[in-house]
């Protein structure tokens, strides 16, 4: 009997990578009868949550991990950088581990992320056609392949620029101290690392975008249509998101808690997997949830300077509480539950009483926000969360998004001013009212008809064959 077509898959380091890479291959395996293998980089411990995902992996999915590896002699290089160099310094046993699932497995395709884009060259000494799986907005796989021209045409540093920058194909035009974070120093080697992912995203055979017609039509048109030149085909199969397959870290604690609260009462807080705020930040946000008198659920980290400290662990360093205003757990009892480190976010926001998510804007959350028609709030931190905080506030009208002062810092008059706005006042109604027109495109895209499931279905076969 023919064997099965078998998929590698290979996340780069993050819970926002894996997340939505573990959803495709259910998504391959239950609809399409595709096997696959996930080949897991390590750096250290794996995390908690990580080990999770891979334990609850149906039958058909497998991972390997991969032996970690080690920064000791590049200590404090920024986590886009390591994130690249964990791949480029895994590349022989990645390389070991295709050769046996091309030994062992009927192997079709390989799928990787934006920062796995030189296992490509792997890939092609094996004859295996490798697929980017572009997990944020369309706007940001734009600017992907309109980067190298970009670093052409610009030669100051693009927050510089007087004027927005207007990406091919995106009507929203984005500052250019709104582009991702890694190209903010040009002079720094994440800067590279960008420019070097986006110049090779053209190499691929294909292109997976978890992001969906009905929500950035233009510039998924202008993506299909070549006005960038000649592309790989793009497919844009969103939303994929986090099925909440396992109740996970707090789980039960935070569930319980939303049981006993009012419909739609809570503002839902987290800055993703591995989102930091500075000790002086976390305390007016501690101050401004608290003179907001509104219901939250606030996910918190020990405060660091980098606001990726924790991306890596996917967890608080240390006791975050006892860097809270003293007094705080006490007086806010009865108004909100701060859990360390983890919740179980899709099951909070598909909760009854969840009314609002304020959110650092990584794509994952934002896609699981769409479908359950979550109103938002949009506190960017690091990777490529400005520019979809842009998409957000300014493109898409479904989130407030606070004004920084000249500290860099968010006040707690201005948290308490968004929280209400969104949770009580006017704007919030229309938010949400906007949220939830995206809540059925999303659901429309994946229906048995939708053009998420139409692009799915070509993908495959293009897989399959
Ligand atoms: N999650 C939980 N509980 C938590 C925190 C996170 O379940 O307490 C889940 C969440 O449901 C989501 C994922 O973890 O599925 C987090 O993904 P995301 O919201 O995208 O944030 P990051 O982990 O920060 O994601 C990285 C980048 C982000 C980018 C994303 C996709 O930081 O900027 O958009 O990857 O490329």
């Amino acid at each position: 009997m023919a064997q099965k077509p078998h998929v590698a898959i290979f996340p780069s380091p993050g819970m926002g990578h894996l997340i939505p890479l573990a959803e495709l291959a259910k998504k391959l395996a239950l609809s399409y009868d595709l096997s696959s293998t996930f080949i897991v980089p390590s750096i250290g411990p794996p995390p908690e949550a990580q080990t999770k995902v891979l334990g609850s992996l149906p039958a058909g999915i497998n991972y390997i991990s991969l032996p970690p590896v080690s920064f000791d002699d590049l200590p404090g290089i920024r986590a886009e950088t390591q994130i690249s160099l964990t791949v480029t310094r895994s590349l022989s046993s990645i390389r070991d581990v295709l050769k046996s699932l091309v030994a062992s497995t009927r192997l079709v395709a390989l799928v990787l992320d934006l920062f796995g884009t030189d296992v490509i060259d792997i890939a092609m000494e094996f004859s295996v056609p490798s697929y980017i799986a572009s997990l944020s907005t369309g706007m940001t796989l734009s600017l992907h392949f309109y980067m190298p021209r970009l670093d052409q045409m610009v030669s100051c540093e693009y927050r510089d620029l007087p004027e927005p920058v207007l990406l091919p194909g995106c009507a929203t035009p984005v500052h250019g101290r709104d582009l991702p974070d890694p190209i903010q120093d040009r002079k720094d080697d994440a800067y590279k690392w960008f420019l070097h992912h986006s110049s090779r995203h053209r190499l691929a055979e294909g292109i997976l975008l978890n992001s969906f017609m009905d929500l950035e039509p233009e510039t998924i048109k202008a993506l299909q249509d070549q006005e960038l030149g000649n592309l790989p085909p793009i497919y844009p199969v969103g939303p994929i998101i986090n099925s909440g397959s396992s109740i996970g870290v707090n789980g039960h604690e935070c569930l319980q808690w939303m049981d006993d609260q009012p419909h739609g009462s809570v503002l839902y807080i987290s800055f993703g997997s591995g989102g930091t705020l500075s000790f002086e930040q976390l305390n007016e946000m501690a101050m401004g949830l608290e003179i907001s008198e509104q219901k939250f659920l606030w996910v918190v980290r020990s405060p660091d300077k980098s606001a990726s400290a924790s991306y890596f662990s996917a967890r608080s360093n240390t006791d975050p509480f006892s860097f809270l205003p003293e007094g705080f757990l006490d007086r806010t009892g009865g108004q909100g539950l701060v859990v360390p480190s983890w919740a179980p976010q899709i099951q909070v926001l598909r909760h009854g009483s969840t009314g609002g998510f304020l959110t650092h804007c990584g794509w994952n959350s934002i896609l699981e926000s769409i479908v359950h028609g979550v109103p938002l709030i949009a506190w960017p931190l690091y990777a490529e969360q400005k520019t979809n905080a842009v998409l957000l506030s300014a493109g898409l009208n479904v989130a407030l998004r606070p004004e920084v002062d000249g500290n860099g810092l968010v006040g707690r008059e201005e948290i308490a001013k968004v929280v209400k706005g969104l949770m009580q006042g006017g704007e919030g109604v229309a938010i949400r009212n906007r949220m939830k027109g995206l809540k059925e495109a999303a659901a429309k895209a994946v229906s048995e008809e939708g053009s998420s499931t139409k692009s799915f279905h070509e993908l495959v076969s293009r897989l399959k064959n």
